[in-house]
Order: structure tokens, then C-alpha cells, then sequence
């Protein structure tokens, strides 16, 4: 299965897991535990559990439906448990984007020219205030950060109307969004009303719990998720494309090594600053390293990966293994996607666990507790505390795996367009627009595009999923954007290297030459698959087309989170057709899964297709993607 072009080569899975192989004989001999041995021990799962079936939203219980007991004790059948069950998932996981989108927006709120966060892109800034109709001219860039943090935060409380970036959306979207009764008003209100609908005595009709989940998603997507793209583009800088490198043989042997992981830049950019401050690199020197590496896990090393280049050392199920090389000084995290398995297995080494928010507190960590006023001491603390542990390796235990590749990343939608510009003739026209992209797809060189995002699940052999679908699609002229730990998947593999071209058809490879990309774009985080919902709302509004009908669907053929299921949502409802390759916890409800797979596409012009074959979810994607431009005329 290698596939060598020059001196390209992809990193295949079966070389990943064998430095995984390779890394958990360490962890054997110091007694470590590992998810690979936590899969074993909770397998098989809960059968109940897995279909969605088991109700425990009060005390009568819990229950469980079974032939015998069709009803549980409140007399709710399959149907409402399941849709409460779905419903919940996606208020976890609107709450979570969302409350990471405030952050930033206090982060903004705290803003000084001469304090730790600083305003990087006021264009951007002034641009999001035209658009919300806030006056600039004259207007001091600090005042207008604090002044556009307020207004953001008010989209959290607001007791009327719905949320401000809905109008980015084509009209046509805004109408049915409307007419689904669908558009989120507050971001709080809609998780507040879900947790509302699915308490005991509520919402047991299937109906009524996806239109909720629809807007429980969309509240995410089109309000928190968006808070915390924007913000964090004008407070860190709009991303640009810029080299990296991935996996964990970005880890340094000789250096201090600091890994971050979570999703909140406000930490990681703070930790990476100060291990570039040149007395810190002094201080890590005369510990006995040669410097101070910073990589990062997860989606926090998105955030830094696409704004400063920082390596990324791994994704979602790697998040052992960094420690698991012996070489990691500190592990540093924020909040969402960190295993509470790194506080002992960082026992069994010299690694400091260090949390940092009061949302993510676990047990055997170091807490160094990190709020914006004392962001610079604090993150200085962090890195010097990571420095001193230097001396207390065990040498004996390290080995880091000698496996990296390259990859550009960082193609936020400005970038993309930018670049772009690029392929087509009409150029000098349409700076500043998709219509490059749209004239590619259009003229079928490029025949159409996938989001792939989410994360690993060690219910699909970790990462298969996202790089052979990847591959599969680029050889047929599709290309891929991708976001969170698909995107790490992704770069762990080679396919953001732009030699990975090759592997493209030959439409797709011409435009990746010309434009000077990878097949795969690195789009950020997960909550930048806001940019992802922006990016077709500007395709639809340039070419005329509905979303629905534009050529390009969702795909998370890996994911396990809330989160992931709050995405899901709001992609769906966005009208993009969107593929799983986990089941939601709906097999236990007909009419459930006819809700998501079917009967949303009357409200929102799209739904779900679950398929755990993955070659088989990759051939439907395509298949879709051919059918929406035969459908179209092109
Ligand atoms: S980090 S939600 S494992 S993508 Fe955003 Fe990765 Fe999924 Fe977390």
C-alpha cells in the first residue's frame, strides 16, 4: 500500500501503529494503560446503550426497551427516548462550541495594546462591525474590540431575536431556517430549551426533538462556533497558509518538549510566545536541553499549527502517545477531547499533566489555573516548569518515533480565496469571490468538494477511515477540505504536503499546481467548520445555486464527541448533505433514523447517510456529489 513519487512518500497507517506498537512496549514496562487496553476491557459494549434505549432522565428507572418492555415506565417508547437521548448529545455539544466561542469573546473583551492580547487583524475586526451596522470611523481599535466582545456576548442572553450571523447565509437558507422554525435565537436559550424538552414529562416526539436538534446545532454553528472562529481570527491573527510538520517525530529528543492540547488559543498562543522568549530558551539551555519545542494535539494544535506553524504532534488517540515517547516534559491542556487517562499514565512518567481551566479539572494533574489577567505570568510559569523537569527524564525511556511529514496549513476562507485567484483566466475580475473555485467546478476540473472533520473513534481503526477516503476522493478530482483531528489525519499522512498533488486526478492536480496547494486544506478547527458554512454560503450566493444543490457534502466517517454531533447538525441544516461512519445512538428508533436520514430534507434540503462501511460511505459520497452536478446541468 505505499505509494512513493520522488521522494514522497505517504505514511501508511500500518507504519503509525507500529510506533504505536513500538511506544506502548514502553508504557508495558512501566505499567502504564493505554485506550487500546480500555477498548478491550469495555468491549462488548452496552447493547442498550449503543441503539439509544436506555433512558435514565429520572429516577423512576433507569429504563431499558426491550420486546418485553416496550415502554419504559413513564410510558415514553423507543422513539422519545432515543430522540431525547439525540437531543442531549447535541445541546452537550452546542454548549461546549459555544462556551469556547465566550471565552474568546471575553478574551477580546480583555484586549490591551499593552497587555497579553493584543487586537492582530483590525480589518477583520472593522469588517465584522460593518456587518453587525456598529459605526467605526474614529473609532479607537481597542474600543471597537471591547465594544464588538459585548455585543457577541449578548448573542449568548439575548431575550429577543435570533442570532446576528444567520444573515451571512443565503437568503433562500435564512427562509428555511425560518420557516422550519429552526433559526436559533439565543445560543444559552437553545441548549437551555433542550435540556428543557428532554426533561422527564416533556418532549417525547421524535419530530419535535430534531427540529430542535437542527436548532441546537445551528446555534453552534451559525452563533458560537462563529464567535469563536471570527474573535480568534482578530485577536491571533487571520490564518495564512504556512509550512509545519506533523506526527510525533516533530518531538525533539534533545529539547524541552511541551505539548498543548485542547481547543482554546488563548492558552496555547500564550504558551507558545513565551517559549520562543529568548530568556526562556536561556533558562531551558541551562537544564541541560538544546531549546524548548512546542507541538500540539487535538485542536489547540490546530489553532497554532495555522497561525504560528507549530507542529502538530498528533490527534485525537495520540494524545498517549506523546507521553508514552518519555520525552515530554509537559503536557499542557485547556479544555474539551483530553483523556483524564493522561493524570496516571503521566505518573508512570517524568511528564507534568498540567490543567488550566476551572471546566477541565482532573484528577493526578498539576493545576496552574489560566485567566486572561494573568495570561503572561502564568504561561511563563508553565513553560519554566516544563523546563525544570528537563533533568528528571529517564533517558532509558525515551523513543520517539522517527515519522513526520510536511504540510501546509492554515486555508482560512480569505486564504482560500486568495489563492485561488490563481487558477482561472477571469482572475483580475473576481478577486475577492469563490468564482475561481466555482469555474473549476463548474468546468469539471474539479468535479466537487468534501468537508471531512471530526475525530478518531477506536470503532474504525484509528485514522483508515479519514486518509483512505481522502485518497480515494482526490484521485477522482474531488478535493477535500478538512478541519480538527481529520485534518491531523490528514497531515500525519503526507496528504498536506503539496508533493501529495500527484495522487490527484489529473483536474485536481492541475489546479493544486497552479494554486500552489495540497489536495487536502487545512481549514482549522473544530469550531472553524464555521468557516467551512461560510465558505458554500459565499459559493451559493456567487453561483446562483441553492447549497443544496452545489456539489459538496460533509463527511465524519471517525467521530465520537457531542461536539461531533452538534456539527453534524448544523451542516445538515445548512443543506449539506452530511455522511457518518459512527452511528449516533439512533439504531434503536425507525422513526428516528427515518427523521435523519429523510424526513429533514424537507425543512433544510438535506440529511444524514450512516455508514460504517467506509468504502462503501466514500463510493455514496461520490455518487451524491455526481448526482448534485448532473442535477444542475454540469
Ligand atoms: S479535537 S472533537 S477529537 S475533532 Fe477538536 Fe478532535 Fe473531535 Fe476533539
Amino acid at each position: 500500500k505505499e505509494i512513493y513519487m520522488g521522494d514522497f512518500k505517504l505514511t501508511t497507517v500500518e507504519e503509525m501503529e507500529a510506533a504505536t506498537n513500538r511506544l506502548l512496549e514502553t508504557g508495558a514496562k512501566v505499567g502504564a494503560d493505554a485506550w487500546q487496553i480500555r477498548v478491550k476491557n469495555q468491549t462488548p459494549h452496552c447493547k442498550f446503550g449503543e441503539q439509544g434505549i436506555c433512558c435514565r432522565i429520572c429516577a423512576m428507572g433507569p429504563c431499558r426497551i426491550t420486546p418485553k418492555a416496550p415502554r419504559g415506565i413513564c410510558g415514553c417508547d423507543a422513539h422519545g427516548i432515543v430522540g431525547r437521548n439525540y437531543l442531549k448529545f447535541t445541546a452537550g455539544g452546542a454548549a461546549t462550541h459555544s462556551d469556547h466561542g465566550r471565552e474568546i469573546c471575553h478574551t477580546l473583551y480583555a484586549a490591551d495594546p499593552n497587555g497579553a492580547y493584543k487586537v492582530k487583524d483590525p480589518d477583520k475586526l472593522i469588517r465584522i462591525a460593518k456587518e453587525w451596522g456598529v459605526e467605526t470611523e474614529g473609532k479607537d481599535i481597542y474600543d471597537l474590540a471591547h465594544e464588538m466582545a459585548e455585543l457577541a456576548l449578548m448573542e449568548y442572553g439575548k431575550p429577543f431575536g435570533v442570532q446576528r450571523w444567520l444573515k451571512r447565509a443565503p437568503e433562500h437558507t435564512q427562509k428555511l431556517w425560518h420557516d422550519a422554525e429552526i433559526e436559533p435565537r439565543a445560543i444559552d436559550r437553545e441548549v437551555a430549551t433542550s435540556l428543557h424538552m428532554t426533561h422527564m414529562g416533556c418532549s417525547s416526539k421524535p419530530e419535535a426533538l430534531v427540529r430542535q436538534s437542527l436548532r441546537a446545532g445551528l446555534a453552534d454553528g451559525w452563533g458560537g462556533s462563529m464567535c469563536g472562529t471570527e474573535f480568534s481570527d482578530v485577536l491571533f491573527g487571520t490564518p495564512k497558509p504556512i509550512d509545519t510538520e506533523a506526527n510525533l517525530g516533530v518531538m525533539n529528543a534533545e529539547n524541552v518538549n511541551i505539548v498543548v492540547h485542547g481547543h482554546d488559543p488563548s492558552l496555547s498562543e500564550m504558551v507558545c510566545e513565551y517559549a520562543d522568549d529568548p530568556e526562556m530558551i536561556a533558562y531551558a539551555k541551562s537544564m541541560g536541553a538544546k531549546g524548548i519545542t512546542v507541538s500540539g494535539v487535538c485542536c489547540t494544535s490546530n489553532e497554532v499549527a495555522m497561525r504560528r506553524g507549530i507542529p502538530m504532534a498528533g490527534n485525537f488517540l495520540q494524545q498517549e502517545n506523546v507521553v508514552l515517547t518519555g520525552a515530554c516534559e509537559a503536557i499542557v491542556v485547556d479544555v474539551q477531547c483530553i483523556f483524564p487517562a493522561l493524570g496516571p499514565l503521566s505518573k508512570c512518567f517524568h511528564t507534568k499533566f498540567i490543567t488550566t481551566s476551572p471546566i477541565a479539572q482532573m484528577p493526578d494533574s498539576d493545576y496552574i489555573r489560566f485567566d486572561v489577567g494573568t495570561a503572561a505570568e502564568k504561561a511563563k510559569q508553565i513553560v519554566k516548569t516544563a523546563c525544570e523537569n528537563f533533568k528528571n527524564r529517564k533517558p532509558e525511556l525515551v523513543y520517539i518515533p522517527d515519522m513526520k511529514q510536511k504540510a501546509t496549513v492554515g486555508y482560512s476562507l480569505e486564504a482560500l480565496v486568495k489563492v485561488l485567484d490563481g487558477v482561472t483566466n477571469s482572475q483580475v475580475d473576481v478577486t475577492g469571490t469563490t468564482k475561481p473555485l466555482l469555474e473549476c467546478v463548474t468546468s469539471g476540473v474539479i468535479r466537487g468538494a468534501v468537508a471531512m472533520v471530526g475525530c478518531n473513534n477506536p470503532k474504525v481503526r484509528p485514522d483508515t477511515a479519514h486518509i483512505e477516503m481522502m485518497k480515494k476522493l482526490i484521485a477522482n478530482d474531488i478535493v477535500v477540505v478538512a478541519s480538527g483531528c481529520s485534518a491531523q489525519a490528514a497531515a500525519k499522512a503526507g496528504l498536506m504536503d503539496k508533493a501529495a498533488k500527484d495522487l490527484c486526478g489529473a483536474g485536481l492536480k492541475r489546479v493544486c499546481e497552479l494554486a500552489d496547494i495540497p489536495p487536502v486544506l487545512h481549514m482549522g478547527s473544530c469550531v472553524d467548520i464555521s468557516r467551512m458554512m461560510i465558505l458554500v454560503a459565499e459559493l451559493a450566493k456567487d453561483s446562483g445555486l441553492k447549497i443544496s444543490q452545489l456539489p459538496v457534502v460533509g463527511c465524519a466517517p471517525e467521530w465520537m464527541s457531542e461536539k461531533a454531533v452538534s456539527i453534524g447538525n448544523y451542516v445538515v441544516a445548512t443543506g449539506i448533505d452530511t455522511f457518518l461512519g459512527v452511528d449516533p445512538y439512533v439504531s434503536g428508533s425507525s422513526e428516528m433514523g427515518e427523521w435523519l436520514t429523510n424526513g429533514v430534507r424537507d425543512w433544510v434540503e438535506a440529511a444524514y447517510t450512516v455508514e460504517t462501511d467506509i468504502d462503501k460511505l466514500c463510493d455514496k459520497m461520490i455518487e451524491r456529489i455526481e448526482e448534485k452536478r448532473t442535477a444542475i446541468g454540469i
